[in-house]
């Protein structure tokens, strides 16, 4: 997968793309990171990329010129690559909209900073617009590094073998169950003996009861489409009429 970046600070990047598994990704080739700097596509001497808002107000605008020339020079005459916006009035990030994304060849991906950009940049260049969750931050870089975090663990050959991704909790609709390695005892607290046991299908049973459990008690909310068989939702009625989850 090809992911371009557009940005103001793309220094902001080194470090977290470049440890682990991501820096083990690019070796591979299986992920390519291209940074593409908005104040290279300015044409006035200061290099200018903002400019205050008409209507008055506090606060600056990311000007359009410079960020659609960066947007349609680094797309070519590729039109069916998602140019994301990273922005609270997205959609809101998930991993059912990381696997989406992981389908793709190449994402362009588009950082923000200031109070705003200039609405005719959505108009004209942006095809997606993504929110990592509903705070307020200083600018698209960190939800960029999110989402080019989630998506690329879900390339093929990016995790090992035996840790396949649709396994993951949030890709089941659950959260994870406990896990344990050693010491068996640990300041008097023991790991449960079915993980000691040597029966597979056994801990496979507790660790999804044990991943309903969980769901119940800290995100009733994802049970609501959480695919469960008969005996798990028998589980979780048990569970329902013995505690209420916690909320808030
Ligand atoms: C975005 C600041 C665009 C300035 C931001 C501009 C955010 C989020 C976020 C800040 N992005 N999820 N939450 N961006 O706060 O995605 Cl121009």
């Amino acid at each position: 997968m090809q992911i371009d970046i557009l940005t103001l600070f793309p220094a902001m990047f080194e470090g977290p793309l470049t440890e682990s598994i991501l820096k083990r990704a690019q070796e591979k080739g299986l992920l390519d990171i291209q940074f593409h700097d908005i104040r290279d596509y300015t044409t006035d001497k200061h290099r200018t990329v903002d400019d205050t808002p008409y209507g008055g107000g506090g606060g600056m605008v990311m000007m359009p010129e410079p960020l659609v020339q960066a947007v349609e020079q680094v797309r070519g005459a590729d039109d069916r690559t998602p140019v994301i916006l990273l922005t609270p009035q997205g959609r809101v990030f998930t991993q059912r909209v990381a696997q989406e994304l992981a389908a793709h060849p190449r994402l362009i991906l588009v950082c923000g900073r200031y109070e705003g950009v200039d609405e005719r940049i959505r108009q004209s260049v942006i095809t997606d617009e993504i929110s990592i969750g509903d705070y307020v931050l200083t600018g698209g870089e960190l939800p960029a590094m999110v989402i080019i975090d989630a998506v690329a663990r879900l390339i093929p050959g990016v995790l090992g073998a035996r840790w396949a991704a649709e396994e993951d909790s949030h890709a089941m609709g659950l959260l994870e169950y406990p896990h344990y390695t050693r010491p068996p005892e640990f300041r008097e607290m023991a790991v449960p003996d079915v993980l000691l046991s040597g029966d597979h299908e056994a801990v496979e049973a507790w660790r999804r009861r044990e991943a309903i459990r969980r769901t119940w008690q800290r995100r009733p909310d994802l049970l609501l489409t959480a695919d469960l068989s008969e005996d798990e939702g028998w589980f979780l009625a048990e569970l329902a009429e013995r505690d209420a989850p916690m909320l808030g």
